[in-house]
C-alpha cells in the first residue's frame, strides 16, 4: 500500500489531521491499534478553544460543536468553600470556550472520515516504523492476522503518550523534560444535570475538585486522589460523598447524584520531547507533550500541533516549499511551552501538596489571595485558559 501521509493513530489528532489534509487534495491512511468503538469509549476533554474550534470549522467538521456545544463565558474558582468567578469573556476582549466533549470531536471526525473514503486500519497489531531518517519511510502492522507494509512520502506520529513513533526516535536524539504530580485524578460521568453553568475548579483541605459538564443533562467529575488509589476502591456513593464534602455550601445543597456511566483514574504529568521532527517524522500531540488536565490544555494543544503540521504539509504539496516543515518543531514547542508552564503553575495553585513544606504551603496561599483580589493577575489566568494566539 502507498500514501503521501501515513498517520499513526485515530486519535483526535490524527482524524483531524487526516481530514485537513483531505481538503487539500493530500492522500493519508491512518493506522490505529484499538478499534474505532475503543477510541469513542474514552472520556476525556470537555473544552475546546475558539482556535480549535476554528479549526474542526476548516476541517468542515464544526457543524455539531456549534449546534450542540455550550459557550461559556466565565469559570468558578471555589477556595476553601468560596467561589469567585473568572469573566473570561470581560477579561479577554469578548473571548469564550466551548464546552464539547473529546469523544464527539472524534466522532464528527470519524463520520468525516468514512464520507471521505479516506482509509483507516483499525485493530492494527505490532505496528513499527522505519526509513523515516530517508526518502522513503515506511510502516509495517498486521490487520486481521494479514501483514501490511504502507509507504509513505512522511509519517506523522499521532499516536499518544504511550504510542510507537515516540520511541522508534534514537534515544540521543530527543531531550526529555518531565515533572509528575503526587496524585491522580479520578473522573466520573453521569446522566445528571450539572451542578451549576458554569465549571467549578474547588481547592480544598481535603484535595481539589473540579465540576465540568459534557451537557446540559450530563456531567463530569473530578477528584484529586492519592497516586495509589484504584477506581475499583470507590463506589459511586462514596465519589458523591467526597465531591459533596469539597464543595462550596450551595454547590453541595444543589448537587444531583445519580449512577456512574463510566470512572477512571488518570496520574497527572507534566512531559515535553524535544524536538518534534526526526526526518520525515512529525510527531503531534500527546506523542510529543503531555499536560496536566487542571488547564484543559492537552487537546487543545494536539489541534495547535495539528494546525501548524497540516499548513507546512499542503504547502510542500503545492509550493515544494520546505520551510513549513523545517520550522515545524520551534514553531508548536513555542506554544507548547506555554502551555506547559500555565497548567503547571494552575495544578501547583488549586492542589493540595501536602507533603510538601508549610513554606510553599503559605506560598500558594498567598498565590490565590492575590489572583482573587487583582484583575491583572485574573485577566492573565484568563488569557491563557481562552487559549494563547497561534
Ligand atoms: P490520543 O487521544 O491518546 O490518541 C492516540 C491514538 O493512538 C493510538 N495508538 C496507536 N495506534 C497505532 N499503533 C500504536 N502503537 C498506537 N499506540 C497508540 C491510540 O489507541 C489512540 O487512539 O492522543 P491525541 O490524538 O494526541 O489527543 C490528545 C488528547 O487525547 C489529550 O491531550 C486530551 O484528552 C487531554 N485532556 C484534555 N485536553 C483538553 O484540551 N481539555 C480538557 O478538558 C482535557 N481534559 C484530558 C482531560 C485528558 C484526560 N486524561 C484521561 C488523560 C481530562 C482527562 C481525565
Ligand atoms: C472535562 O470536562 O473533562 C474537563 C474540563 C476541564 C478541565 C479538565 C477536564 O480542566
Amino acid at each position: 500500500m502507498r500514501t503521501q501521509v501515513l498517520i499513526v493513530g485515530a486519535g483526535p489528532s490524527g482524524l483531524l489531521l487526516g481530514q485537513l489534509l483531505h481538503r487539500a487534495g493530500v492522500d493519508t491512511v491512518i493506522v490505529e491499534r484499538q478499534s474505532g468503538a475503543h477510541v469513542l469509549s474514552r472520556i476525556r476533554a470537555g473544552v475546546l478553544e475558539q482556535g480549535t474550534v476554528d479549526l474542526m470549522d476548516e476541517a468542515g467538521v464544526g457543524a455539531r460543536a456549534h449546534a450542540e456545544g455550550l459557550v461559556h463565558d466565565g469559570v468558578e474558582l471555589a477556595v476553601d468553600g468560596v467561589r469567585h468567578r473568572i469573566d473570561l469573556r470581560a477579561l479577554t476582549g469578548g473571548k469564550t470556550v466551548l464546552v464539547y466533549g473529546q469523544t464527539e470531536v472524534t466522532r464528527d471526525l470519524m463520520q468525516a472520515r468514512a464520507a471521505a473514503g479516506s482509509t483507516t486500519l483499525y485493530e492494527a497489531t505490532d505496528v513499527r516504523i522505519e526509513g523515516f531518517e530517508t526518502e522513503a519511510p515506511r510502516a509495517h502492522c498486521t490487520v486481521g492476522g494479514e501483514p501490511v507494509e504502507i509507504a509513505a512520502d512522511f509519517i506523522a506520529g499521532c499516536d499518544g503518550f504511550h504510542g510507537i513513533c515516540r520511541a522508534s526516535v534514537p534515544r540521543e536524539a530527543l531531550r526529555v523534560y518531565e515533572q509528575v504530580y503526587p496524585f491522580s485524578w479520578l473522573g466520573l460521568l453521569s446522566d445528571t444535570p450539572p451542578v451549576s453553568p458554569e465549571l467549578i475548579y474547588s481547592r480544598h483541605a481535603r484535595g481539589f475538585s473540579l465540576c465540568s459538564m459534557r451537557s446540559p443533562t450530563r456531567s463530569r467529575y473530578y477528584l484529586q486522589v492519592p497516586l495509589t488509589e484504584r477506581v475499583e476502591d470507590w463506589s459511586d456513593q462514596r465519589f458523591w460523598d467526597e465531591l459533596r464534602r469539597r464543595l462550596d455550601p450551595e454547590a453541595a445543597a444543589s448537587l444531583v447524584t445519580g449512577p456512574s456511566l463510566e470512572k477512571s483514574v488518570a496520574p497527572l504529568r507534566s512531559f515535553v520531547a524535544e524536538p518534534m521532527r526526526f526526518g520525515r517524522l512529525f510527531l503531534a500531540g500527546d506523542a510529543a507533550h503531555i499536560v496536566p488536565p487542571t488547564g484543559a490544555k492537552g487537546l487543545n494543544l494536539a489541534a495547535s500541533d495539528v494546525r501548524y503540521l497540516s499548513q507546512a504539509l499542503i504547502e510542500h504539496y503545492r509550493e515544494r516549499s520546505a520551510a513549513g516543515l523545517d520550522h515545524y518543531s520551534a514553531r508548536c514547542l513555542a506554544r507548547v511551552w506555554k502551555a506547559e508552564r500555565f497548567s503547571w503553575w494552575l495544578t501547583r495553585l488549586m492542589h493540595n501538596f501536602d507533603q510538601e513544606p508549610a513554606f510553599q504551603a503559605k506560598l500558594q496561599s498567598a498565590e490565590l489571595d492575590y489572583l482573587l483580589g487583582s484583575e491583572s493577575a485574573q485577566r492573565v489566568l484568563a488569557e491563557n485558559y481562552v487559549g494563547l494566539p497561534t
